[in-house]
């Protein structure tokens, strides 16, 4: 049986060149979704894709499709390969972007020694990933699988005011195309794993086997501006202080030892923002996450009422607002397993692990067979310029993709 290994040189440089597009004045890489940066990264991907010789197929939500068929396999539902290329402020250059590469990569690889599958072989890179801008995250991953309306999706409205569907159109990535192949045969996704664990444990592939459930919550706190001299404690109505109160409960909850989950207040503001005004107003989101559902629940319970507790003892009005919410997913274990044979053919370490991230695959898992591969992330770092795969670590992982693939496809 012919073997087959990815073109090294042409990954590496793909995934480098695409980190140098979307990069701010002071060298911080942000592709925030649908910005002018995200169409310089887009149109990059395009014409990789073009140049592949794959059909490019843009949908209504701005996902990009390669699409490698032909008029034999053409019908078949195909084996899909993606991720995203968006990212969050101040980005790493693998996050996402590696898998989409690396999927073009693999196809790339096939096209080139002349494989002739019985099924078509799709790469896709699905719009805003990352819910920085527009909240939900996996957005596009999500109206495509069928679990978010494509309008409400185009009205959403960003933190810069902006509306996702005009943003669409004025980079040009407002497509028509229906995509064919609803239900993939497969879908495979290859991702830097943004944590510690194959670092620690010495591992060099992720068999992804689940993924935890991920709630985004805006919350408001409406007090009252006072001056902050002559404004005794008691009579204080101080938005900032209620904001600090949530972020330590949601803090010290997730530490405690007996919980799984994990919680980040990632953004806080106050206003009117004044060294000697009490904040009349505070603006905070709540990022939680637990890989089982029922201590998710709990865990957004036990926030409501804390939040109802504080609005009585601090005569501040609080509103919460769901950004975001999907439920813990299982991969399909028959595709796990394949990925940990195909580790050991190879050679190379594999453990099964849970993914703390959300991935386009949490989506996709709900229409196709879907399963995630990771490569070890250094020091575990992500989210951060500083994050880091090391290129052999980057080709093992696209060359485990590619055999997982030719087994499936
Ligand atoms: O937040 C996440 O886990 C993903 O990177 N959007
Ligand atoms: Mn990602
Ligand atoms: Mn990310
Ligand atoms: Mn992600």
């Amino acid at each position: 049986m012919a073997t087959f290994s990815v073109n090294s040189e042409r990954l590496l440089g793909h995934i480098r060149e695409l980190g140098t597009i979307g990069r701010e004045s002071d060298g911080r890489l942000s592709r925030l979704a649908l910005s002018d940066a995200d169409r310089l990264g887009r149109d990059c991907l395009v014409s990789w894709i073009r140049a592949a010789g794959l059909d490019v197929a843009i949908d209504q939500i701005g996902n990009i499709f390669g699409i490698w068929a032909n008029d034999k396999n053409r019908d078949q539902p195909p084996v899909m390969l993606g991720s995203h290329i968006d990212t969050v402020i101040n980005a790493g250059i693998y996050d996402g972007c590696y898998g989409v590469i690396a999927g073009l990569e693999v196809i790339q690889t096939f096209k080139d020694a002349d494989v002739r599958p019985d099924r078509p072989i799709v790469v896709a890179s699905f719009t805003n990933e990352e819910g920085v801008r527009f909240s939900p995250d996996m957005m596009g991953s999500c109206v495509y699988a069928g679990g978010l309306d494509l309008q409400k999706a185009l009205a959403t409205r960003g933190t810069d005011g902006a509306i996702l569907g005009s943003e669409l159109n004025r980079i040009g990535y407002a497509g028509n195309y229906t995509p064919g192949f609803l239900h993939p045969a497969a879908y495979l996704e290859l991702h830097i794993e943004q944590g510690p664990v194959l670092e620690r444990t010495g591992t060099s592939i992720g068999a992804v086997a689940d993924l935890q459930g991920i709630s985004w919550q805006r919350i408001t706190i409406e007090g009252q501006a006072n001056h902050a001299g002559t404004t005794p404690m008691a009579f204080r109505s101080d938005a900032g202080y209620v904001a600090a109160r949530i972020m330590t409960f949601v803090h010290d909850r997730a530490s405690a030892s007996e919980a799984s989950g994990v919680a980040t207040v990632g953004t806080i503001a106050f206003e009117p923002n004044a060294i000697n005004v009490i904040p009349s107003r505070a603006t905070l989101t709540v990022d939680l996450r637990n890989p089982d559902e029922k201590r998710l629940l709990k865990d957004e319970r036990s926030l409501a009422e804390f939040l109802s507790r504080l609005q009585t003892t601090e005569h501040v009005k609080i509103q919460a607002e769901q950004l975001a919410r999907s439920s813990p997913v299982t991969f399909d274990p028959e595709i796990v397993a394949l990925i940990e044979d195909v580790a050991s053919s190879r050679g190379v370490t594999s453990r099964r692990m849970t993914s703390g991230a959300g991935h386009d695959a949490q989506m996709l898992s709900a229409i196709a067979p879907t399963a995630m591969i990771f490569v070890p992330s250094r020091r575990g770092i992500s989210h951060n310029p500083d994050e880091f795969t090391s290129d052999e670590a980057l080709v093992e992982g696209a060359n485990v993709l590619l055999e997982v693939v030719r087994r499936l496809m």
